[in-house]
């Protein structure tokens, strides 16, 4: 079975923050946790390199826009090397085969006549590289109603998608798949705006220089978001007809902010390409800091290195996965970084392995006791890896690492209780090949999280698994029976305060 999945393709005119790490480790997980269970994964990500605002910030840093572009897409792919990320394409809006494919759409849907040509008049918000219509601004104020900055006027001959004919197509089609938008309460918003009315979409700019060129008499530029929705087909190969076996994407991880171009005009572009529609397009919240979005136009981002550095690589993906409910906005705090990190990690998970390991070592020679697993503990063995399951396929990963880390509290619970260090050796044996069965199982279920760590437990477990040849069993734990542990390391140090 294949796994489609894909994050937004992030501007270049600033480095990578905690907001692009969030969606990009999000959908991290879901490609690993897929990937373990068996799935063909293909795990899209990369940048979206046109535009204005592009062309002004490499004018600002004084390089040619190409340079510029050049420069910025190898940080964030730079940054994704360093949280552990493992996509399988880095797509960038400025390669050929991107290029291509705009064309070939622009091409197809002007013979389909869902493109035509005529003059757009309006407002153009060059930040969010959106139009927004005369009806939605004050006059006397003109600010884009989204980001509240100022906003240019335009009057300008321009080609047209006919988004209007699909008003009542995608209300048809999101009552038939309501699940297609998650979480579920922005379905209502969605359909609420289609409600409304749509527009048909300006999709060509006369000034933009820096922009794939329309496939058109006129010498016009092609809109940046009809151009960056379109790298999702890009990936799969679409070449104006076929598209490959991973189409249609099963999840598309967006944040909130652009929630609309991906549930409406997306899906509206793929009607009038006669494809199949994501199954899934989830809009997750925001980070923010004292009530605002972090964002870099509000200048109050948080620097993604600065928390590796404190926190290491497993230490932040844990807290943006564990942290706030995945849809919700969650506001940032390094005071709750530190409080997650020393009681989840170094307290509960580090201590764990820390504790067995240092009794194997001790009361065994370093070798694995016989396997034992109590009924109670294979129950719950069984239990957490359903409803990690579930939680997952619901996108929630908050919850999913709560069930994981019922079985670290529970191991902990164990120990605590019967004292291997201080109980006659066959207790003991029970006690400890118990623990190393379920901190073996935990190794696994944490991968898609905080694979790092789980690399390290391996590690010191001496077994390493492939991470496409397992399928998340509790079967797998007779493996390490008998086995010989590997050198010991601390996890997580502990944060002074
Ligand atoms: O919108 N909290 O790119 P972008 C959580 N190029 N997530 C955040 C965030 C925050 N404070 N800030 C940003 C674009 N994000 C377009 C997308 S896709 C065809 C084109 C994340 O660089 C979140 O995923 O502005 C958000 O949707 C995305 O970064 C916006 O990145």
């Amino acid at each position: 079975m294949k796994f489609y999945i894909t994050t937004p393709i992030y501007y270049v005119n600033a480095s990578p923050h905690i907001g692009h790490c969030y969606t990009t480790i999000a959908a991290d997980c879901l490609a690993r946790y897929h990937k373990m269970t068996g799935k063909d994964v293909y795990f899209l990500t990369g940048t979206d390199e046109h535009g204005d605002k592009i062309a002004l910030a490499a004018e600002k840093k004084g390089i040619s826009v190409e340079q510029f572009t050049d420069e910025m897409s190898a940080m964030f792919k730079k940054m994704w090397e360093k949280l552990d990320i493992s996509y399988s394409r880095f797509i960038r809006t400025t390669e050929n085969q991107h290029i291509k494919t705009v064309q070939t759409v622009f091409k197809k849907l002007m013979d389909n006549n869902d493109i035509y040509l005529g003059t757009y008049s309006g407002y153009y918000c060059t930040p969010c590289e959106f139009f927004i219509p005369r009806i939605k601004i004050d006059e006397n104020n003109p600010v884009c109603p989204d980001c509240g900055r100022p906003v240019k006027i335009i009057k300008e001959n321009s080609y047209f998608f006919r988004l209007s004919n699909y008003e009542k197509l995608l209300l048809e089609y999101l009552k038939k798949n309501p699940q297609v938008i998650q979480p579920q309460f922005r379905l209502e918003e969605v359909t609420n705006f289609i409600s409304q009315g749509l527009n048909d979409l300006s999709i060509t700019r006369h000034g933009t220089v820096w922009g794939i060129q329309s496939p058109t008499p006129e010498k016009y530029s092609v809109y940046v978001w009809f151009d960056a929705l379109l790298n999702y087909l890009t990936a799969a190969g679409y070449d104006g007809k076929n598209v490959n076996h991973y189409w249609p994407p099963d999840v598309q991880l967006i944040g909130k902010d652009i929630l609309r171009f991906h549930a409406i005009i997306w899906p509206a572009m793929l009607m009038a390409l006669g494809l199949e529609l994501p199954k899934m397009i989830f809009a997750h919240g925001w980070w923010t800091l004292g009530s605002e979005k972090i964002s870099k136009s509000k200048g109050n981002i948080i620097d993604p290195l600065y928390i590796i550095e404190r926190f290491g690589v497993d230490g932040f993906r844990y807290f943006l996965l564990r942290e706030v409910p995945f849809g919700l906005d969650g506001e940032y705090s390094e005071e709750k970084f530190i409080k997650r990190f020393n009681s989840d990690l170094a307290n509960d998970l580090g201590n764990l392995v820390n504790r067995t390991l240092n009794l194997v070592e001790k009361l065994f020679e370093n070798t694995v006791p016989d396997v034992f697993v109590s009924s109670e503990m294979e129950h719950l063995m069984e239990e957490v890896l359903i409803n990690v399951d579930n939680f997952i396929s619901r996108i929630n990963f908050s919850e999913a690492l709560v069930e994981i880390w019922k079985l670290v509290t529970e191991l902990n619970k164990i120990l605590d209780i019967k004292k291997p260090w201080n109980s006659p050796i066959e207790s003991a044996r029970e006690t400890l090949s118990q623990c190393m069965s379920g901190i073996y199982l935990i190794s696994l279920l944490i991968y898609p999280f905080i694979p790092g760590t789980s690399r390290k437990i391996q590690a010191m477990l001496n077994i390493e698994f492939k991470e496409n040849e397992i399928t998340l069993t509790k079967k797998n734990i007779s493996l390490i029976s008998g086995r010989k542990v590997g050198k010991r390391e601390i996890l997580f140090k502990r944060i002074k305060t």
